[in-house]
Order: structure tokens, then C-alpha cells, then sequence
């Protein structure tokens, strides 16, 4: 049998590379895209591009959203017929350092990719994922957020990820291609990039126990997340695209906890035991046993408008994907902690 081919944008990512493996295991050809970095950025997937199993089915290109030309030839060259979008800057904080990078890769690189499929008239063979956020609904206060939920996004990032929301649908509605916009909340794994909070909690309490590292800085404690595993998210993305219809989906586990509540969890895991004292930014937390204060908040890690409360319903993709979540926050703390010990045997 002919095997699938599928193109990934953003391959070099945490989801690219969940993603990537997900789909070999498919027995699907991969290409994946991966942008021009003056050090090596394809750490996350070097493991398959070494596995004797994988190897041939796996490809990686050059190419950059911001760059139209680069994204026509990567179709053309590649012939796809599913393509999915994961690439982004995708730091929310860092959206508001750089949020015309931020609009351009994100919201004008969906639609590069979208036109692209449209100028080689590719509508009715390829089918096209957009990786969309639940940092669109911003400061709703719907107790759950589900397909229907207006947006109201409050991060150059949420706002740039409504104009790729809406081009998706848009071509969707006129060219009829196969576009599905996801509505993923956040999810995580032990490759989760370094400074999103759950890695940067579990990478900076790892080193403390072990005496490599004195004080973790955090932020704004009191946001709450529906945390979910990467791993559980990309299935729900290749089911997305294995439908009759496109249509839009919400991802989530429909459980949410505060930044706060995080630390504790992992913290009591790792068996340190920690007290709470001080208020707003003088909040810390102080390690029973040594009496040293292991946890400090400061200004920089705050943004200048916060998504306080995130809790998704997936019942339409349970009921249409047949997806539901498989780990639990325990779970993947549990695995976030094993892969930073062993990581830091290295030291
Ligand atoms: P990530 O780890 O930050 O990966 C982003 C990927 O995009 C990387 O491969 C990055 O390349 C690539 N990229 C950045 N700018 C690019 C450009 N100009 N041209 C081509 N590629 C570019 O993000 P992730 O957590 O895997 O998330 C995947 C997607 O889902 C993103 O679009 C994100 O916004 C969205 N999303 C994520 C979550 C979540 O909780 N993880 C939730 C909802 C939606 P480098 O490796 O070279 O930097
Ligand atoms: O881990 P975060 O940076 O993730 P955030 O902002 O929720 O965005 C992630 O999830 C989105 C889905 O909802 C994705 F679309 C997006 O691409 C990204 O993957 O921050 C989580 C929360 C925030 O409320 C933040 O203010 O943690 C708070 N926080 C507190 N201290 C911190 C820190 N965030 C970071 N990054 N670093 C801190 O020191």
C-alpha cells in the first residue's frame, strides 16, 4: 500500500516532535520543516532521525513561515496530503516583546500556507491542521470554554492565533479545502520548552534538590491551566484531520489548577517540603528542612494583561474524535520529574 505523506511545520517543537513519531508509527512519510538556527534546534527529534525504524520515513527541510516562497516550494516539492501547522512563537510573554514577529509568523503564516495550497490547487487532496490555542478565549469567564466560546484575547500571541483561526475557516468555507482549526489548552511533556512554567517549575526543583540550583523566580501564581500531556494531543490532531467534515475542535481535560497548586503537587512528589508565607510579589516559599527560602516571585515573569482561568470541555471531541485525555496531571508530573533527574545525571 502507498504510504501517507504528511508535511509538519514547527517539527523542531514539542508537539512537531510527538507529533512526528505518532504518524511513523502510522507508517506515514514525514517531512518535517525545520528554520535556519545558527546552533542546532533539532535536539527534540534527533532520536528519530537516528532510529533505524523511523529513519528513511523521516525527512526535515528548510523552510520559515515568514517566508511565502519557502512554503509554496515545501508543498510542491513534497506533495502532501495532510499538512499540519505547529509552528509559532509561541511565548506568550514573549509576544509582547515582539508582537509584529509574533502576528507575522503566526497569523500571516497561516494564511502563506493556506494560499499556497490554494495557488496549487491542491483544495480538494490536502488536508490542513491549524494549531489553535485556548489563549483565544483570554479573559472570558465562561466556567468551561467549548467550540462556542467567544474569543477575547488579551496577548499579541491570542490575538495573532484568532487571525489564523479565522483565515483557516475562511478558506475552509470558500475553497471547500479541508481545514480543521484545533483549540488545544495547554499541554506538556518533558520536552517542553524551558521557560513555558510547568518545565521551568519541574527543571528548576529538580536542581535545587539536587543542590545545582538555589532559588526558582517565578511569576504569577495565581492563573489556573487545564494541563494536559502532548503525547494525548497529537492523536487528537490526526483524528481531526481522518474525518467526513473538517470542523473546529476543543482539546482539553476539563480539570484546571493554579500555577501554585502545580509547585505544591511536584514539590511533595519530590519529597521537599515547603510553607508558604507573604503576599503578591513577596510570596515565597521556604523548605522546612533547610529553612532557606527555595521560591521567589519577580516582576519580569508577569505579563501586562494574564489569561486568569482556563478550563476546557471536550465533549465534542469525545463524542465526534472518540479522544479523550489518557494522563493525568499526576502522571505527567511524575514523567516531567523521572526526565529531568536523569537529564541532570549529566551535571
Ligand atoms: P514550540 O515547542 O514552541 O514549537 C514551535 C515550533 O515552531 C518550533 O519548531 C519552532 O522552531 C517553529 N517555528 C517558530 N517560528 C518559526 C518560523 N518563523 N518558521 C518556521 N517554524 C517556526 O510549540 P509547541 O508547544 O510544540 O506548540 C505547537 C503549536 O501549538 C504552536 O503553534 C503553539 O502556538 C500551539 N499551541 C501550543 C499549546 C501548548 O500548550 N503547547 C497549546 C495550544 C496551542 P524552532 O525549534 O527553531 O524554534
Ligand atoms: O507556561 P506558560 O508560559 O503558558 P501559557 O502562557 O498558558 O501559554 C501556553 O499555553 C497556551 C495554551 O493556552 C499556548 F497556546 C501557548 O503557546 C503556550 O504553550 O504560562 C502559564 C501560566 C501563565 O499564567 C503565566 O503568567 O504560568 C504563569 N507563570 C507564572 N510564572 C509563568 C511564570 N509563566 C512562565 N512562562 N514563566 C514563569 O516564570
Amino acid at each position: 500500500m502507498k504510504k501517507k505523506k504528511a508535511l509538519i511545520f514547527g517539527v523542531t517543537g514539542q508537539d512537531g516532535a510527538y507529533l512526528s513519531k505518532f504518524l511513523l508509527n502510522k507508517n506515514y512519510i514525514v517531512y518535517g520543516v525545520k528554520r535556519r538556527s545558527s546552533i542546532i534546534n533539532t535536539q527534540r527529534v534527533d532520536d528519530i532521525y537516528k532510529d533505524i525504524n523511523y529513519k528513511s520515513n523521516f525527512i526535515l527541510l528548510y523552510g520559515d513561515l515568514t517566508d511565502a516562497s519557502s512554503i509554496l516550494n515545501l508543498i510542491k516539492k513534497t506533495n502532501p496530503r495532510e499538512i499540519y501547522n505547529l509552528a509559532a512563537q509561541s511565548h506568550v510573554k514573549v509576544s509582547f516583546e515582539v508582537p509584529e514577529y509574533s502576528a507575522d509568523v503566526n497569523g500571516l503564516g497561516t494564511l502563506r500556507i493556506l494560499e499556497a495550497i490554494r495557488s496549487l490547487n491542491l483544495e480538494k487532496k490536502v488536508k490542513f491542521y491549524q494549531a489553535g490555542t485556548s489563549e483565544m478565549f483570554g479573559s472570558t469567564k465562561e466556567k468551561f470554554q467549548n467550540e462556542k466560546t467567544s474569543f477575547h484575547p488579551v496577548s499579541p500571541y491570542g490575538v495573532s492565533k484568532c487571525f489564523a483561526h479565522w483565515i483557516t475557516k475562511n478558506y475552509r468555507e470558500a475553497y471547500g479545502i479541508y481545514a480543521c482549526n484545533g483549540i488545544l489548552f495547554n499541554h506538556e511533556s518533558p520536552i517542553r520548552g524551558e521557560t513555558f512554567v510547568t518545565r521551568k517549575i519541574i527543571q528548576g526543583l529538580v536542581r535545587i534538590k539536587q543542590n545545582y540550583q538555589k532559588k526558582l523566580f517565578l511569576g504569577n501564581l495565581y492563573s489556573k491551566r487545564d494541563w494536559g500531556h502532548a503525547r494525548d494531543y497529537v492523536e487528537a490532531m490526526w483524528k481531526m484531520l481522518q474525518q467526513k467534515k473538517p470542523d473546529d475542535y476543543v482539546i482539553g481535560t476539563g480539570k484546571t489548577f493554579t500555577i501554585k497548586e502545580f509547585v505544591n503537587i511536584a514539590t511533595k512528589k519530590m519529597g521537599l517540603n515547603i510553607k508558604w508565607i507573604g503576599r503578591g510579589i513577596k510570596e515565597k516559599a521556604i523548605d522546612i528542612k533547610s529553612k532557606k527560602i527555595i521560591i521567589e516571585c519577580r516582576k519580569r515573569y508577569f505579563r501586562p494583561l494574564e489569561v486568569d482561568y482556563l478550563k476546557g470541555n471536550a465533549t465534542k471531541a469525545k463524542k465526534i474524535l472518540k479522544w479523550s485525555p489518557k494522563t493525568s496531571i499526576d502522571s505527567l508530573i511524575d514523567e516531567m520529574i523521572k526526565h529531568e533527574l536523569n537529564n541532570n545525571d549529566q551535571y
